[in-house]
Parts: C-alpha cells; structure tokens; sequence
C-alpha cells in the first residue's frame, strides 16, 4: 500500500464524508462503479472500437465496450454512441469536429450565463476553432423568440443547448424548430441533466437533436467520463474518427465498464426515484431560501442559483470560502448580466445530486437553507454552524457504503 498517497485519500474520503456537498455537477458513485474503474481492464490498450482495434486480445474489452454503447442507446434513445470520451469537454470537441469545418458558426449560450467553457469561451479550444455567437436569456429564461432572431441573422452551422447553471428546463423541440428554420444542427450537451433525462424527469433531447454530449459523472452518477450520441449513420462515423484517432488515443476500458454499470443503474426504479427526490429537494431548498428573502433563481432540475451580493453583500468567492471553513462545499458562479467579473461573482450555484444519494430528504434541504442563510447573515456563529452541519450529515450514509 501506498502510505503517502493513501493518508491524502483517506482525507479525502473523512472530508467527502463529513461534509455537506452541493457542488452541483458532482456525485457518489457506486460501489459497483468504482470497484469496475479500479479493474484489471486499466491494463488493456484497445484503440479503435470493437470488431476494429490496432491491437490483439481485444475479444473481451470488445464485449464490455458494446454493452456499454448497447445500454447507452438504449437509456437515451438512440440508435448510435462513443462511450469513449475520456470527459465532457472532449466529447464537445469531437461532436463539433464530427459536425462542422473548421471554423463552422455555432450559436450558443454564453459562459457566464450558465454555458460552458466548450460552448465558446476565450480559454477554451472552442473559440480558437469555431466561430460562436451567443444567445442573451430574457428574465434569466432561454427566450426561444430572441434564439430564432438571433439565428436568422447568424446563420449558424450548429445551434447548442444545454448548460452548466441553468435552473429551468429545455424546449428541445422548439429549439430543433429554430435550428431547422436556419439549416443547422442540433446538438445538446445534456451533462449536467443526464440523470434527469434517463429517469425522464426532464424532456428527451431525442427525437430532435443530431448530437447528443455528456458527462457520465453529474447526476448520472455514473464514472468520471463523457459520452456522445446519435441517430444518423455518417455522423457517428465522423464522431468515432474524432475521437479517436483524432483527438484521444487508447479508450479507458475500466472506465467504459464503469459507464455500462451506470446506464443499467439509470434503468432502475430505485434511480427514478433518487432523480424525483433530487428535484424534491433541490426545489424545498429553493424555496425556503425565498421564504428567507434571499434572492434565488427558482428551479426545475437538480440546481439553483442564489445572489450572495444582494443577499448577504458578499462576493460568491467570499461565500464559497466561508461556506468551505463550515463543510459546505459549493461554487461561485455568475448570474445572468452579473456585474462582477468570474473571478468574484454575485452568485453561488448549489445543486442536490450528491447530498440526495447520501439519503438528504426534503426536511434536511430546508435545513440546509438555514444553515447557510444562518451562518452568512451571521445569526449563528461558526461554531453552531459546524454543529449543525455535524449533526445533519450524521444521519446520512457513508460515502464508501453508496
Ligand atoms: N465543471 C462542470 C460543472 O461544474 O458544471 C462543467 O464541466
């Protein structure tokens, strides 16, 4: 055993357990998740895909990679997936790569209001390839009107949906309807509301999109890893050879053994039930926070938004720390049109995927919004807040028994 690297991840582990996370785009896989990312499958090299690899003794990684592409396009819908995104961000390069020329319109949603940094951000690759405008949100909502102005006007090759710290839902029909009017794709990069879309907790973005990314990690709670989708044949191709051998070089089949666990996960009624608490408990969270006068976005999915400056008159970084020092662990993030830069912010995203699989009910959310609420408006001290925090999170299930 490694006595150095294990005293970190044991920490870890006490600070996973300890702790209140509402960071929204994480989780707690299984233990049939983990135990398959931790298989003796890391010692294979398989690059291509199964029936077609560069090397020998691929029969068995063969099998285990289609189960997973198999119950990947049965969970979404699809006819077609690469379960061999090593993350989110590479699954967007390779669906743009397989859907546009270089230097291809793509319309999209901004960072700061809720996009990603894939979807045309200055730091990202995105921007260097593709040319991106951006679609404003009206009151903080997606305005399909203004989308279906913009496109006419920007005549983009791909119009993309789906976000980071978006609280409302996705009219993915409507937006298929904009994006046919101007003759581009559809792609929807559903990594944050994965979990939600196979337990159909939120909209199917098939029959409308052309593509289809994600993350298998958020509240798919699946491994860390991405994966694409699609319908069409010649597009899959083009996604498979962007891929690999364009963008990554040998898949990681503990990884995809993983992801194929999680999609049979998904299937279940007891995972149907854990994305309906998730919603139920994200939305008791929300609304006790108004009940509080804190400025909050509202919800219809796993996460919300709250204004930490007009509410508190501290910066979301400021909040995010203080939160931190009480084992609250949450993000900073922009607000639509927030004024401050995102090295600051006015906002703080907090999502309920990881505490709902510890077993938060709907009590304990409210609670949660009493806690934070209590402690930044400094009606309890850190002290009682530590206490609190202690003595919600002992109820819940330790994060190696999930
Ligand atoms: N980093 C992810 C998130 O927190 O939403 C997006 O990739």
């Amino acid at each position: 055993m490694d006595q150095e690297l294990n005293k970190w991840i044991f920490l870890e582990q006490e600070r996973q357990n300890t702790g209140i996370e509402l960071i929204a785009s994480e989780n707690y896989a299984s233990q049939e998740v983990r135990n398959l990312m931790a298989s003796i499958l890391t010692n294979k090299y398989a690059e291509g895909y199964p029936g077609k690899r560069y090397y020998g003794g691929c029969e068995f990684v063969d099998k285990i990679e289609q189960i997973a592409i198999d119950r990947a396009c049965k969970l979404f819908h699809c006819n077609y997936a690469n379960v061999q995104p090593h993350s989110g961000s590479q699954a967007n390069a390779a669906a743009y790569r397989a859907l546009l020329p270089e230097g291809g319109k793509i319309l999209s949603l901004v960072l700061n209001d809720g996009g990603h940094l894939t979807h045309g951000s200055p730091v990202s690759f995105s921007s260097h390839l593709y040319q991106f405008a951006f679609y404003p949100l009206k009151d903080s909502h997606l305005n399909y009107q203004i989308i279906e102005q913009l496109a006419l006007e920007f005549k983009p090759d791909l119009i993309l949906c789906g976000y980071s710290a978006y609280p409302y839902e996705i009219d993915f029909r409507r937006f298929k309807e904009i994006a046919t009017k101007v003759d581009a794709y559809l792609m929807v990069d559903m990594a944050h509301i994965a979990g939600l879309i196979a337990a159909e907790e939120h909209p199917l973005p098939f029959p409308y999109a052309d593509v289809v990314t994600s993350t298998t990690h958020k509240t798919l709670r699946g491994p860390r890893g991405g994966l694409i989708l699609c319908n069409d044949e010649e597009i899959i191709k083009k996604i498979n050879a962007a891929i690999f051998p364009f963008y990554q070089g040998g898949p990681l089949e503990h990884v995809i053994a993983a992801k194929a666990a999680c999609f049979s996960e998904a299937m279940t009624d007891e995972f149907k039930q854990y994305i309906k608490r998730v919603k139920i408990n994200t939305k008791a969270c929300s609304d006790r926070f108004e009940k509080l006068g804190v400025k909050a976005s509202g919800t219809d999915n796993h996460l919300f938004l709250i204004n930490v400056m007009d509410s508190y008159g501290i910066t979301g970084k400021d909040a995010q720390i203080a939160l931190e020092e009480i084992g609250i662990t949450t993000n900073k993030n922009m607000l639509p049109n927030d004024i401050l830069p995102p090295s600051k912010t006015s906002g703080l995203r907090i999502g309920f995927a990881a505490v709902t699989t510890r077993g938060c009910t709907k009590d304990q959310a409210e609670q949660v919004a009493d806690i934070i609420d209590g402690y930044l408006r400094k009606t309890i001290t850190i002290e009682q807040a530590k206490t609190l925090v202690k003595e919600l999170v002992s109820s819940w299930k330790l994060i190696q028994d999930i």
